[in-house]
This record gives C-alpha cells, structure tokens and sequence, in this order.
C-alpha cells in the first residue's frame, strides 16, 4: 500500500508535463499572428521644418519556429521608405579619420525565437522625402515586409528627437 501511492503520483506528474509540452508545440493561440511575427514599440523621430527626411524605429520579434527576414518597408509619410543600417565609414576628407554613415540593406534576417530591434545607431526606417512635418504626438502607419510573414502595418508614434 506504502509503495504504490509514489509510483502513482509520479505518473501523474508525468502525464501532466507530456500535456504542457504538447501545448506550447502546438499552434498559437487566437490572439498571435500565425507567422510568429510581431512587430512592437513602433516610434519615429519628430522632424524640423527644414526636414525632408525621418526616421522609424521598432522592436520585431519572431516567436515562429523557422526564420524570417525584413525585407522592406513602407508608409503614407513618406515618398520612399528603405531599411538603413548605421556603419562607421572612412570619412570622405582623407584624413583617416572614421565617421558614421547609414547605408540600405535589402534583408536582414530575424532567427527564430529571436528578435531584431530597429533603433538609433543601429538598423532603422528611412522616411525620404516626408509628405509632412512629423510632430511629437502624431502617429504615421508604417508598413514592414517580411519574407515569409508579408506585411505587417503598425502604428508608429512621433516623438521628441
Ligand atoms: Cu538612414
């Protein structure tokens, strides 16, 4: 009788984990983007009149099993919209000294369970040619394409720069 109720209640602790493992193996609840990709925390840099270019900035996170990658992005607020990364680069006067550049990338993959995030100084959303000023308070949609997700249309609000 003393020996059995262990034996017991280690199997029922077994078939518990089995349910849980199979739980977080199966398909996302209602609520997550089949993908596994979400985009959050969608910001842009308030603009000066003289301004014609802005930037956005976000936080992609990819809970899917298989990787993605940013392949583009694009929004109302501006005539044409590339993903940037900032690199340090020569600096053009020859003098051997390093200054900070920003160039387009065509892709940038998000492994999975990983996560990239858009930010100052790093990768980021290039709005050129803005259709108008960006002011604290205002909200621009913005639109990312990914390769295996599509498109994803976020509100990105405009703070102080
Ligand atoms: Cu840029």
């Amino acid at each position: 009788m003393h020996v059995l109720r262990p034996t017991r209640l280690a199997l029922v602790g077994a078939a518990s984990l089995a349910l849980l493992a199979g739980c977080s193996g199966s398909a996302p609840s209602p609520a997550a983007p089949a993908a596994g990709i979400t985009v959050t925390d969608a910001w842009a840099h308030s603009s000066s009149a003289m301004a014609s270019a802005g930037a956005a900035y976000a936080t992609i996170t990819n809970a899917g099993s298989a990787a993605d990658a940013l392949i583009g992005a694009s929004s109302p607020a501006a005539a044409t919209v590339e993903v940037h990364e900032t690199v340090v680069v020569d600096s053009p006067d020859a003098s051997g000294g390093r200054m900070m550049g920003m160039q387009p990338v065509v892709r940038v993959e998000i492994p999975a369970g990983g996560s990239l995030q858009l930010k100052p100084g790093s990768y980021h959303v290039m709005l050129i040619g803005l259709v108008k000023d960006l002011k604290a308070g205002d909200t621009i949609d913005l639109t990312l394409k990914f390769e295996k997700a599509g498109a994803i249309t976020v509100m990105a609000q405009v703070r102080e720069s």
